[in-house]
């Protein structure tokens, strides 16, 4: 579709023509660098006359748009993505083929976009995927973090964690806005004053800090279909800008400090993913993005609309967690006190704009902030909480005479505390959970009284990821291999994956599916060979979990169980036992010590028995560093069993377990987010499950707990790994390494619960179903059926299917068609 423009020649001559006008270099003498930014400046010319295209049919249309609101955007990389995007991979990678160059080799001189921790925020970036894909109108709304998630070294076996300099060498694909920019200001006081003209109330905010905050935009392409959005990331900036004249007067370290702070906002993401931390830049940064962009809607809605009561026809916004959840008051006062509008016209219009998304359970992820920082910060915020908080608690009173619990439970400001997730709810129009039993849960225990009372905003969206990245550009061969057989409509449409069912039955096509496993495998193992110096077999099961670390996430209990494998092979060294490959990437939150920890022993025991010579090479043990979406993908593609063992209830849905299925690993795991889904679509026959119900775990949690004391006494295989934790074995006679980790499962010295995870009360069960995966794989027919059944089946989870739904029970949107932007 692009070939006219991606027509060799011309192409070729267009890099070579970036590398002098750059560089100044012939192509011949540039580094591979260098040629990433010419090529990635080539691909870029192209995007922008079908994003010129996109917005001018958009305005022409007068389109309903999403604004998608979130701290985080986990992109990783554009180039490949984009060209994958513009179906102008092949053509490329042959147009540089002729020129000597590996488009795979260009394609790692890019560092990973790593504005997002986890999860959240790749699924933010998977979204915005979709939506473009799928014609529809989206801002996605974030910060450009001038240092993104941190990038981890492994020094000693313990984590190190190093800046992520990502700008160093200039982000070819955004553009800079400055005529946009827009002022953010905070602290000081609010004047309250009477209109002398109009008799209104007006709030004048005074002694005010102020900086301004600059868009970044970059494209975002639609796989064939000439739609390019944007993602619109804000960058701040001091208002007096370092003059020459507060120079002159000696001011020079005032102007510099100003600067300093202005930027400071924006200098790092908070590298904490399920956590709360409660710090004051952390609201700042929330407050800078929100109404900066809130201001940018409404200027871009003023200049074709004249009535602002009309707002929610053209625009939702969609909040991605509580993080953005200041979008609420900040609408109010932008409304009430820039746009005239009384406060129940203003209500009216807010509460039919905004929605809330919600991604966890766990009650230290929950944001309250304490009452004191935030109205110092965002006085005129503040206020409007308070009235917003007011009205809601008169409501409540009267529909629950007599009830002060509920008021309790309910209220926004309580106990000194603003409760993020409590405005949202109140204020949004929609709130959803991203898996069916994260929603249930919702409903019926963490939000129960809410759902109570206006059970009509509640849905479930169960959470996708985008094949486009995940299959397409992450495993070339297999992607290939399907289109072969059922087309390349998978590509856009993922259901259509099932056309893969019938020939599961036929073991020719279970040869090749498998053949190409095993490709991708000896791929990762290079990766390893060449980033750990491990020597992996190919031929081994690969075993994988790669996520954040977090102790419900539960990489502990597999690094025991690997553990105990150990001690067995070395007890019976006659026993049969298939060879495995057991993987992990993770990264630790900087202050999170359990965390840490359980990296270190992962790490040790690795050095332990990699080079046990004994066990002949039956286990070995490989942690990958600075785990991102840029590895990730090699990472799926390779993986032969997917690892998704969290406690019961307590991951909301889980993103990469869909990863792994549609690249074909069936999943080991608990009955937990969204790997109940999977189970749904393949059978449970195709996967390995195992260990407490989320019912069974909210049960003991509501009764104070379980004593893992009785388990650890009555097994004594489980017994000798969990002291091999305090027996030096892992730590070269340290018995203080992993005391924090043993403490968390035994003790009873700290404050929290003993094991709060289940972690040995899901140990054999774990076990068990690890004996299952490892008979499944001897059974080459049985395993290769189960692989590929799990790719056929994993069409429910793709991003699309989620947007769409988002689309028809939340936002609204008319798809939008583009014709080509490209100058005949
Ligand atoms: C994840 N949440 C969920 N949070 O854990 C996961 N938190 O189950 C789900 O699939 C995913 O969201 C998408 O819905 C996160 O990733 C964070 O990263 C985070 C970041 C800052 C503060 C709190």
């Amino acid at each position: 579709m692009y070939s006219k423009r991606f027509e060799k020649e011309a192409f070729k001559a267009t890099v070579k023509d970036n590398v002098k006008t750059l560089y100044r270099k012939k192509i011949d003498e540039a580094t591979p660098q260098q040629i990433f930014q010419a090529v990635s400046y080539a691909v870029k010319d192209i995007i922008i006359d079908d994003w010129l295209a996109t917005q001018a049919e958009y305005r022409k249309k007068d389109a309903k748009t999403v604004y998608y609101m979130s701290m985080e955007f986990l992109m990783g990389r554009a180039l490949g993505n984009n060209l994958i995007n513009m179906t102008a991979y092949k053509e490329v990678k042959e147009a540089l083929e002729e020129m000597n160059i590996d488009l795979n080799v260009i394609e790692d001189e890019e560092p990973d976009a790593a504005l997002g921790n986890g999860g959240l925020g790749r699924l933010a970036a998977c979204f915005l995927d979709s939506l473009a894909t799928l014609n529809y109108p989206a801002y996605g709304c974030g910060i450009r973090y001038r240092y993104g998630m941190f990038k981890q070294k492994i020094e000693n076996g313990y984590q190190v964690e190093t800046p992520d300099d990502w700008l160093k060498e200039g982000n070819p694909f955004e553009l800079r806005r400055e005529e946009y920019a827009k002022e953010i200001r905070f602290g000081g006081s609010i004047r309250f004053e009477k209109d002398p003209v109009t008799g209104k109330d007006k709030f004048i905010q005074e002694n005010y800090e102020s900086v301004m905050a600059i868009p970044y935009d970059m494209p975002i392409v639609g796989y064939g279909n000439h739609v390019v959005n944007t993602l619109r990331i804000w960058d701040a900036q001091a208002i007096t800008n370092f003059s020459l004249e507060s120079f002159d007067r000696g001011d020079y370290h005032k102007a510099v400090e100003q600067e300093n702070l202005a930027k400071m906002i924006v200098d790092v993401l908070y590298p904490n993913d399920n956590h709360y931390a409660g710090k004051e830049l952390r609201l700042k940064q929330q407050y800078f993005f929100i109404s900066a962009s809130l201001q940018a809607m409404i200027e871009k809605y003023k200049k074709d609309h004249d009535d602002i009561k009309k707002l929610y026809e053209k625009v939702t916004i969609q909040m991605n967690d509580t993080h953005p959840t200041v979008a609420v008051p900040e609408l109010m006062r932008l409304l009430i006190d820039q746009e005239g509008l009384s406060w129940e016209d203003a209500w009216d219009v807010t509460t039919k704009t905004c929605a809330y998304t919600n991604h966890t359970i766990m009650s230290e992820a929950l944001e309250k902030w304490p009452i004191d920082l935030f109205s110092k910060l965002l006085p005129r915020i503040y206020q409007i909480v308070q009235e917003i908080d007011r009205r809601f608690v008169e409501q409540v009173r009267k529909q629950y005479p007599g009830n002060e619990e509920k008021v309790r439970k309910m209220a926004i400001l309580r106990d000194n505390q603003v409760r993020m997730a409590h405005m949202a709810i109140i204020a949004g129009f929609s709130v959803n959970g991203v898996a069916q039993l994260h929603t249930e849960i919702l409903k019926h225990q963490e939000l129960k009284d809410f759902y109570e009372m206006m059970p009509e905003k509640f849905n479930n969206k169960t959470n996708g990821i985008t094949q486009r990245r995940f299959l397409l550009h992450g495993n070339p061969l297999l992607a290939d291999w399907i289109t072969g057989l059922i087309g390349d409509g998978w590509i856009t449409d993922l259901s259509k994956i099932a056309n893969l069912k019938p020939y599961v039955n036929d073991e020719k096509f279970r040869k090749e599916f498998m053949q190409i496993k095993y490709q991708n495998k000896v791929r990762l193992a290079k990766y390893i060979k060449e980033h750990n110096g491990i020597d992996v077999d190919p031929r081994s099961i690969f075993d994988v979990q790669v996520k954040r670390l977090h102790e419900y996430k539960r990489q502990l209990l597999n690094i025991l169980h690997i553990m105990y494998l150990y001690n067995q092979i070395k007890e019976h060294p006659e026993m049969s036992f298939y060879p495995r490959t057991f993987i992990f990437g993770a990264k630790a939150a900087a202050g999170y010590l359990r965390a840490k920890e359980t990296i270190k022993l992962i790490n040790s025991v690795a050095d332990v028995v990699n080079n046990d010579r004994s066990i002949n090479g039956k286990i070995k043990i490989v942690f990958i560093e600075d785990y991102r979406v840029s590895n990730a993908e090699l990472l799926f593609a390779a993986a032969d069993v997917s690892e998704q063992i969290s406690t019961a209830s307590k991951e909301a849905s889980g993103t990469g377990n869909m990863k792994f299925m549609l690249n074909g690993a069936p999943t080991l795991g608990t009955m937990d987010g969204a790997n109940v889904e999977i189970v749904e679509e393949v059978g449970k026959e195709n996967a390995f499950i195992f260990g407490l119900s989320s019912e069974e775990v909210i049960n003991y949690e509501n009764n104070g707990g379980y004593n893992p004391i009785d388990i650890y006494f009555n097994d004594w295989e489980l017994k000798r790994v969990v002291d091999q934790l305090m027996d030096g074995t892992y730590s070269n006679g340290n018995h203080e390494m992993y005391k924090n980790l043993y403490n968390s499962l035994l003790n009873t010295q700290s404050t929290s619960r003993a094991d709060m995870y289940f972690i040995l009360k899901d140990f054999r069960s774990y076990a068990e179903a690890q004996k299952r995966v490892e008979e499944a794989y001897r059974d080459e027919q049985r395993w290769s059926r189960m692989a590929m059944l799990n790719t056929a089946c994993s069409g429910k989870f793709t991003s699309d299917r989620t947007i769409e739904e988002y689309v028809e029970d939340i936002w609204k949107l008319e798809k939008v068609y583009v014709p080509s932007g490209q100058p005949e």
